[in-house]
């Protein structure tokens, strides 16, 4: 049976902003309190969507959250109607408004974990959502999240859902931004790789001394029982925590793979050559030819790295079984980034072609290509019970984009969230999305 790898990328919600939110995340930090262009960070996005849906990949789409998340802004004591609850937000507590006003759930690659029906012991494809734990402004995405993921896969004999682990540091999970798959093709079992930044429950593992190490352990291994992955079919690895503390939050800040490939930094991980050989040994088993390709620091430093995003790429395999890599154009910006990728593709390797993307709205917030995406491994039976509506079309594209350009505003400060004008425009664009999708209610303001 055919398989696919879906890439479902987050489509940004109109409250896109330079919150500032994210410590330990270099582009948020330094990018705190700009002017933001929602419209523009929208229609990127969908231009990367668009585009690949060209190139014959299939492409689907996942909505926004309702923002300004006034539920949450209750919880935390704000009271009257939603217009004074922004309101006194905005005069007391303007850090939590901003924090309730995110449009960070467009990084999809934090929604959630997802495990391929061929590696998990039910048949069914797993999705655990994302605790999203270490920052409070993401920690607010995951009800929602499984709702909109619920009403994409809805189909229970082909899809399992799992809320999120319980909601402590712990148990801080970030989702597929630290979980890559290899395979020899999508629909075979496969090797899940989970990288953790920190163990909760065992002080023998380093951690990192300045910035967070969002991903635990014990998360991670959580996810693999839940999804019933076999102990052969997953390898473990810890994120050398020197990088964390230079800027890399996420292991798909520094490595992607996909197929038989990992690219990655010669930084990015502890024991490396144990891991690889493990990786190497797994995928063997199930008929793989596990291939590793490492930049060195030589060539790339890790601060290129984490200004350029050339890990934060997309490693897409084309029809001939080479590869393709989608980069943002900070990469084309960075000249010993751009000379390696130079290098990389005129080598004869695997990575035959770079395509480049501008995707400066979400990368000034520290999300590139990689972060706009989850993937998720169907076979075609699986492919077809999922919802039509979110698989992007020509005609799709054509929807949303209008859509955008009918209810976006093109900048966005501080001043604009505290205005409770800007709720009643996200409902309204985003009760019209859930019918333009075809997800029935997904939102608060439409099942409260
Ligand atoms: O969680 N930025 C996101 C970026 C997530 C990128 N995702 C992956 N690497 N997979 C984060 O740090 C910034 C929001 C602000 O500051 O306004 C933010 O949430």
């Amino acid at each position: 049976m055919k398989s696919y790898e879906v890439n479902f990328d987050g489509l940004v919600g109109p409250t896109h902003n330079y919150g500032g939110l994210s410590y330990g995340n270099v582009a948020s930090q330094s990018n705190s309190q700009q002017s933001s262009n929602p419209k523009e960070a929208a229609l990127q996005g969908l231009a990367k969507m668009k585009a690949l849906m060209d190139m014959g990949f299939q492409q689907g789409v996942l909505a926004p959250q309702e923002r300004p998340d006034v539920a949450a802004l209750r919880r935390l004591g704000f009271a009257g109607s939603d217009a004074q609850v922004i309101q006194q937000a905005a005069k007391e507590a303007m850090p939590l408004l901003v924090a309730s006003c995110s449009a960070s759930s467009m990084w999809v690659a934090n929604a959630a974990t997802v495990s391929p029906s061929a590696d998990t012991a039910d048949g069914r494809v797993h999705f655990t959502a994302a605790n999203l734990n270490c920052k409070y402004h993401r920690s607010i995405e995951h009800p929602t999240t499984s709702r909109v993921l619920g009403a994409m896969f809805a189909d229970q004999q082909h899809f399992a859902h799992h809320a999120a682990l319980p909601a402590v540091a712990q148990f801080g999970d970030e989702g597929a931004a630290n979980h890559t798959r290899f395979c020899r093709a999508y629909g075979e079992a496969g090797v899940e790789f989970f990288v953790f930044g920190r163990s909760a429950f065992d002080t023998r593992y380093p951690a990192p001394q300045k910035y967070p190490a969002r991903q635990t352990l014990e998360a991670s291994q959580a996810v693999a029982r839940l999804h019933g992955l076999r102990e052969e079919g997953v390898v473990y690895a810890q994120q050398n925590p020197s990088v964390i503390d230079q800027g890399v939050f996420h292991n798909d800040v520094i490595a992607v793979g996909n197929g038989e490939v990992l690219f990655y930094h010669e930084d990015a991980f502890l024991e490396t050559d144990k891991m690889l050989a493990e990786l190497s040994s797994k995928l063997a088993k199930v008929g793989g030819k596990f291939q590793s390709v490492c930049v060195p620091r030589s060539a790339v430093t890790v601060d290129d790295a984490v200004r350029s995003y050339l890990f934060n790429s997309q490693l897409l395999s084309r029809p001939d079984g080479s590869m393709l890599l989608i980069v943002p154009e900070e990469c084309r910006s960075n000249e010993r980034v751009w000379q390696y990728l130079q290098g990389l593709t005129g080598a004869g390797g695997v990575i035959r072609e770079v395509k480049v993307f501008d995707l400066k709205q979400s990368m000034q917030n520290g999300g590139g290509p990689a972060c706009l995406r989850l993937r998720v491994a169907l076979n075609e039976t699986e492919l077809a019970a999922v919802n039509p509506g979110v698989i992007m079309t020509a005609p799709l594209y054509d929807s949303l984009t209008q859509w955008v350009e009918r209810h976006y505003r093109d900048r966005m400060t501080e001043n604009d969230l505290a205005d409770p004008q800007l709720l009643l425009e996200c409902r309204g664009a985003l009760d019209e999305l859930t019918q333009i999708l075809k997800l029935g209610a997904v939102y608060p303001f439409q099942i409260n």
